[in-house]
């Protein structure tokens, strides 16, 4: 067992996060993850009310462990989402891309746990003083939408900044960043990409296999002309996209030509012509298991890796 101050916070028996990706973060997986004793998230993305009203509903039939629902905020149905897992009584809300002030306090209200990603420690203070319950400081490793900060440069100084726990993400892909992220002063990781290559993502096969060929060099950062990097394999798409900011192409053009790309590599497996949004870590994975198994090996590798650097020390 690795217990933290996490585990204790939401009544789970591993340190370790799910990220609630949108389009292949559904049900299952989180199903499979909360089973399995981490935190599965529900990944609600650009999704409709409806679509994710009986997303819950399937999360609340199969699973009676702690879960969570990940709303970016930029999805337009951002007020709605945050009402629904209000009203459900979700236990856990992570929110990213954005400043989830103003949600906070009516989730609270609900009894739900309140856990956003931040990109920086002033966020992070930010947020524990609205009454945030931990953070997640994700760095630029990560794949989708992106801050600037490396992970490694990120999460000791986001927990010297609050005292709320704080979850490590970007880059996490074993249980050697398990251990690293320990290190660091964080309470456990959150893990993306490593959770896509697994039985319970529905995520296609084809993006599943994109990831597994990758190397720690296979991916790009798209969309930084537009304020809204997000980091991707590289592919015909992204390069096209690269060619699009880089001749300067109005922020119309580039919004058209990116809309709906995730969704064609996640769900119809067009991995020349979709965004296979993923993290740097893409590189290390190299099976697809199931999510339980991933939970097992991140834990049992982080165990060894504690045990075996006090050896190191010698007075
Ligand atoms: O949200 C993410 N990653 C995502 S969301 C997403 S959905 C999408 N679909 C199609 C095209 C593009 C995106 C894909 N990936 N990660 C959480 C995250 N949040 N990373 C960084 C941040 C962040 C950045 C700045 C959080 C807060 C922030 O604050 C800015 C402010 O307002 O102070």
């Amino acid at each position: 067992m690795l217990t933290t101050p996490l585990t204790a916070l939401l009544g789970i028996r591993h340190p370790i996060v799910q990220g609630g990706m949108a389009w292949v973060a559904t049900w299952e997986l989180t199903v499979a993850v909360s089973e399995g004793g981490g935190l599965g998230v529900l990944g609600a993305g650009n999704a409709p009310l409806d679509f994710v009203a009986r997303q819950l509903d399937e999360v609340q039939a199969h699973t009676s462990r702690p879960f969570g629902v990940n709303v970016p905020l930029f999805s337009p149905c951002v007020e709605e989402v945050v009402a629904l897992c209000a009203a459900r009584r979700v236990p856990v809300v992570t929110t990213g891309a954005g400043n989830p002030t103003p949600y906070i306090g009516p989730l609270k209200e609900a009894g739900v746990t309140v856990i956003p990603v931040v990109a920086s420690a002033a966020l992070a203070r930010r947020l524990e003083r609205a009454g945030a319950d931990a953070v997640i400081a994700e760095g630029l490793e990560s794949g989708g939408h992106i801050g600037s900060v490396s992970t490694m440069a990120l999460v000791p100084q986001v927990v010297d900044e609050v005292s709320i726990p704080v979850i490590a993400a970007g880059g996490m892909g074993d249980g050697r960043g398990l251990a690293a992220a320990l290190a660091l002063g964080a309470a456990g990781v959150q893990m993306g990409t490593r959770f896509i290559c697994t039985d319970e993502c529905i995520a296609h096969l084809d993006y599943k296999q994109a990831i597994l060929k990758a190397n720690e060099r296979s991916t790009m950062v798209t969309g930084a002309s537009l304020g809204h990097p997000v980091r991707c394999l590289r592919n015909p798409m992204s390069r096209d996209f690269e060619e699009l900011e880089r001749r300067g192409a109005s922020d119309t053009e580039i919004i058209e030509f990116g809309t709906g790309r995730l969704r064609r590599a996640a769900m119809e497996g067009d991995v020349t012509h979709g965004s296979v949004m993923a993290g740097q870590i893409a590189g290390l994975i190299h099976d697809v298991v199931p999510a339980a198994e991933v939970l097992r090996r991140t834990v049992d590798q982080a165990k060894e890796v504690l045990r075996r650097l006090p050896t190191l020390v010698s007075d």
